[in-house]
């Protein structure tokens, strides 16, 4: 075949080539590693000096034109099938863009939040412990004994290994602590017959039970609230938490009462109730038509919880309650299965942003 035959017919092969792999198909006929005109090129070696030289240059402006029409055919293709792809695919336009999604406090945590930023207002001071107690913490300091069916491996996580570790059933031990430190910081006064400063505290944080339905979790909140001092009586108990809860739901109208109850480390004990916030106590589903929200547990600290914390129980007397977190949150937010708080589905979790 002739050079200016061989130019022309891979021009032709270039031109027909309908697409990308078809073309570099066609390239390497004629300029791959046994291409044909890599042949020519190689075939240049055996000629003598002369006519190498003649020859070579004849061989390499053919490549050149060979390799420009491929470029064009190159761009061809590559330009007409961008055409088609912008032809056969839609933009959409309204496609919201792919921003940063941004995080949210999580809405137990707000209620943590809101119940610390009301009991402030109070004059209660935020009060911390750890997660995992030990049994004198959680329970003995507590009046709650030994053979307490609390204390069964049924309702308590134990750590293995560690009969005297547990983690914590309540955020009662959180008070246990802070009454001894206070005990011990007022030593002073104490000896000397003076009377000590009110313990005026919430505590607030993550407590665990065996427990695992539509309304338990093995991990849950609680908040409780403790206010020991010389003059403290259970009117008081009645007046701070029946104002806590108007203010937390924004319902100057709600109602309490106090129906006896028993806790082991509170005498008497009552469980409060409050006006329902959905029917505003005319009876509905959420109140099972009583009217009626169990809302916290509540008494008078027992004096074996005050001598334990090294408290004397002759001088001083307080209140305690206890309430979930988790259940207000429900009750404010209107959301009816506990696990939906602690499933982690965004789905869920992004509408309280
Ligand atoms: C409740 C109900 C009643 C309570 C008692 C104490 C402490 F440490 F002072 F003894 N803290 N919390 C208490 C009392 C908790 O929760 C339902």
């Amino acid at each position: 075949m002739k050079l200016e035959e061989l130019e022309r017919s891979a021009v032709d092969a270039f031109a027909v080539a309908e697409d990308i792999a078809a073309l570099e198909r066609a390239k390497a006929v004629f300029l791959g590693k046994s291409g044909l005109l890599t042949a020519r090129l190689k075939g240049l070696a055996g000629l003598p000096p002369e006519e190498r030289r003649a020859q070579g240059m004849v061989v390499n402006r053919v490549k050149d034109q060979i390799e420009h029409a491929l470029e064009l055919r190159r761009e061809a293709l590559k330009k007409s099938a961008l055409e088609a792809q912008l032809l056969t695919e839609a933009l959409d336009v309204s496609l919201p863009g792919r921003g940063r999604s941004v995080g949210g406090v999580h809405p137990v945590s707000r209620t943590l939040d809101r119940i610390e930023s009301l009991f402030r207002t109070l004059g209660f001071e935020v009060a911390e412990g750890p997660e995992i107690e030990t049994d004198f913490h959680n329970f003995t300091a507590l009046n709650t004994p030994a053979d307490h069916p609390a204390r069964s491996m049924h309702d308590t996580f134990y750590i293995q290994g560690e009969p005297d570790l547990l983690l914590r059933t309540h955020t009662s031990p959180i008070q246990v602590r802070y009454m001894l430190a206070h005990v011990e910081r007022f030593q002073a006064l104490i000896s000397r017959g003076e009377p000590i400063p009110d313990i005026r505290i919430i505590a607030p944080g993550r407590v665990y039970r065996v427990d695992s339905d539509a309304t338990h979790s093995p991990m849950f909140h609680q908040v409780e609230g403790l206010w020991i001092g010389e003059q403290v009586s259970f009117a008081n108990l009645k007046g701070i938490l029946s104002d806590f809860l108007r203010c937390f739901f924004e319902k100057p109208q709600l109602r309490t009462r106090f129906r006896p109850s028993f806790f082991p480390f509170t005498e008497p004990s009552a469980e409060i109730d409050m006006s329902c916030v959905f029917c505003d106590g005319e009876g509905c589903r959420v109140c099972s038509h009583s009217g009626w929200l169990e809302i916290a547990g509540s008494g008078m600290v027992h004096p074996h919880v005050l001598g334990q914390c090294g408290i004397d129980a002759e001088r001083y007397v307080g209140f305690a309650f206890g309430m979930g977190p988790d259940r207000l949150a429900m009750l404010r937010y209107g959301v009816s299965d506990l696990r939906l708080f602690f499933e982690g589905d965004l789905r869920f979790l992004s509408q309280f942003h």
